[in-house]
């Protein structure tokens, strides 16, 4: 017997739980207010006050990796508003590493050397971000363990990370995009990544038209994986929101909301429909080459609203398919056959027969079934094995179905409802290993529970989320939740790969540098004077020393600091810490850092590493000698 954690006081499935659905669809069809008002304040409070009602949590056997052993998965999380990315194994759910893109972390020395502040800057200077889709490279519709992107939703900007060095190593501003929400890699090869511009504004977004709504815009962006730059964006109407391609490289398909173009709450959710937006991709290359844009801040932006004359006919670039209010997530199962589209306010998900898209002029053709799943409906994810598990926001569930099932169930009486697993609470994605290859592996499970409400000692008004880890088995029933974990604020989406898909580095490769760096060795450590104001300091780190014991400078100089790491192990990393000069590297074996920085303090700095490197690691330091001009 399920039960729900919610304030429902006998909520189950065959009775309660149906009087509620057929409350919200008459809400959401009649449009009326107070309908929804019921639907949308339980998902923005968060629904209820919840109390632990499964004494579940901490480790079994199957989920314990013992000391020394590795996991089997690495996970990516989005770290949200922290603007990281986090490397977790899967399934003992250890942090792994931190991985800063839009934040400075010194701990790293990211957003401290010339070459990570200038990319930084170089992005628009802000100082945080707020990812939520971190997305793999694929090849052949499998990860290839090269890349990952994210999305930043706060400033319009993607980010890649090099997964050699679990390192950004591109950050790119997107031209006319406020808000990039969904961002997913094209199946099977990774073409483009895609983004979704959530917000609408006046394109160019200069001061023009601020006070015609009308006029205000939501873009999807095809930027070129390598050079990160913006091939070509589409205009629409509503706002788009998440999006997921096909396996063929032909379908990136989105769900969006406010078909009204409404700018408060009460006019997004006055109709009854919203569109998800198919955008044909081909069709669209088409008609970049045709000339068929407008150009604007550089990139070409083809017009894909309803009325645009590339939309009439029988082969639209965007095909526009009628869905239920404001739907959350679009995610495309492993065979490329459908893609679910979650409720959120409606308790289904609707199935769109991707095939269907390019035989049938008839959007109503395109929808191959609406499995009612449960209230509040908001991400879905797979095992590979028929099976999807989409989270349950309201009703705190996650609920496993059956993908054909679903589909004949619009015919006759099939039941695609195969098990609940309550969570807690109140879910925002669930994701399954490898659920975005076209062969998952199933097994494991994580839903990122957006409240943790009593699951974890108090620790203030702040609480973190509950990422809670679901072994799932082969079989018809078998959902077990095996742990409970914190999550600092605020991871959106994650993504799981087999561990035989990625190949780290140890130590750097200086061919690998990305920008001019000299590899300074001992010898060669030295100081040069190269302007009146203007000085270079080179030097080697081992342990236990830096090449040079100390230098000197005079007051104003510009100082360019060029630190090398000579170690040709593992492990072995040296930082770099300026005291009162708010500096900090930190330098893996092989590796070069270089920092920029006026001496406008005179005195004796005594610079030292940071990194608990030998017996002598409190001795390493020297000094920084800056005399008064
Ligand atoms: S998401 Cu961005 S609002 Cu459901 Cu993918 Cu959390
Ligand atoms: Cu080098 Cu501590």
């Amino acid at each position: 017997e399920p039960t729900p954690s919610d304030d429902s006081p006998s909520l189950n499935l065959a009775g309660l739980e149906l009087d509620r659905r057929d409350f919200m669809k008459a809400g959401a069809a009649t449009g009326v207010m107070s309908g929804l008002a019921g639907c949308t304040g339980s998902l923005m409070n968060g629904g209820q006050s919840g109390s632990n009602q499964q004494s579940s949590g901490g480790s079994t056997p199957e989920h314990l990796v013992e000391p020394g052993e590795h996991d089997e998965y690495y996970g990516f999380w989005s770290g949200g508003q922290s603007g990281e990315i986090r490397v977790m194994g899967i399934p003992s759910m250890r942090v792994l590493m931190r991985i800063p893109v839009f934040n400075k972390d010194a701990s790293r020395g990211y957003g401290y050397d010339d070459e990570t502040r200038q990319m930084l800057e170089d992005a628009g200077d802000y100082t945080w971000g707020d990812n939520h889709h971190p997305v793999l490279s694929e090849t052949d519709g499998d990860y290839d363990g090269e890349y990952l992107w994210v999305n930043d939703k706060a400033n319009g900007r993607l980010a890649r990370v090099n997964l050699t060095y679990f390192e950004t190593d591109a950050i790119t501003d997107v031209p006319n995009m406020q808000a990039i929400h969904g961002c997913t890699v094209q199946s099977p090869d990774t073409k483009y990544i895609f983004g979704n511009g959530e917000f609408r504004t006046p394109l160019p977004n200069d001061g023009r038209d601020v006070h015609s709504p009308e006029n205000y815009e939501s873009l999807f962006a095809a930027i070129n994986p390598e050079t990160m730059e913006t091939e070509w964006q589409v205009k629409v109407d509503g706002n788009l929101d998440i999006v997921d391609t096909d396996k063929d490289g032909r379908w990136a398909i989105s769900s969006a909301y406010n078909s009204e173009e409404a700018v408060e709450v009460s006019g997004m959710t006055h109709d009854d429909r919203d569109y998800v937006k198919a955008f044909d991709v081909p069709a669209i290359e088409q008609a970049v080459e045709n000339g068929n844009y407008e150009e604007v801040n550089g990139v070409p932006i083809v017009d894909g609203t309803q009325e645009s004359s590339l939309n009439q006919g029988d082969n639209p670039i965007v095909r526009y398919i009628p869905t239920p209010k404001s739907p959350h997530c679009v995610e495309v199962e492993p065979n490329g056959d459908y893609a679910m589209v979650a409720g959120k306010l409606s308790p289904t998900v609707t199935m769109l027969d991707i095939d269907a898209l390019d035989e049938s002029s008839d959007p109503e053709d395109v929808v191959a079934g609406r499995p009612k799943v449960g209230l509040g409906p908001l991400h879905t994810t797979f095992d590979g094995n028929g099976h999807a598990y989409t989270s349950l926001f309201i009703d705190s569930q996650a609920v496993k179905w059956d993908i054909e099932a679903a589909v004949e169930a619009e015919n006759n009486s099939t039941e695609p409802i195969l098990e609940k697993q309550d969570v807690h609470y109140n879910p925002g994605h669930i994701q399954a290993v490898e659920a975005m290859t076209t062969d998952p592996d199933g097994e494991w499970l994580v839903s990122l529970n957006k409240l943790s409400k009593d699951r974890f000692l108090p620790v203030g008004p702040i609480h973190p989320d509950n990422d809670q880890l679901i072994h799932i088995g082969q079989g018809e029933k078998e959902m077990e939740l095996v742990a409970d974990h914190p999550a600092y604020p605020e991871p959106h989406d994650c993504v799981f790969a087999h561990k035989d898909k990625l190949d780290p580095a140890t130590t750097w490769d200086k061919s690998d540098y990305r920008t001019d760096k000299e590899f300074v060795t001992q010898q060669n450590s030295g100081v040069e004077r190269t302007g009146e104001q203007s000085v270079d300091v080179k030097m080697s780190s081992m342990r236990s020393e830096y090449g040079l014991s100390e230098f000197t400078v005079k007051e104003g100089d510009e100082v360019t600091l060029t630190v090398t790491n000579i170690e040709g192990v593992r492990d072995i990393i040296h930082g770099l810490a300026i005291p009162e000069y708010d500096i900090h590297l930190a330098i893996a074996p092989q590796d070069t850092q270089k920092v920029t920085f006026t001496a406008d303090k005179p005195g004796v700095y005594w610079f030292y590493c940071t990194y608990f490197c030998s017996a002598l690691h409190l001795e390493m330091r020297s000094r920084m000698i800056v005399e008064p001009r």
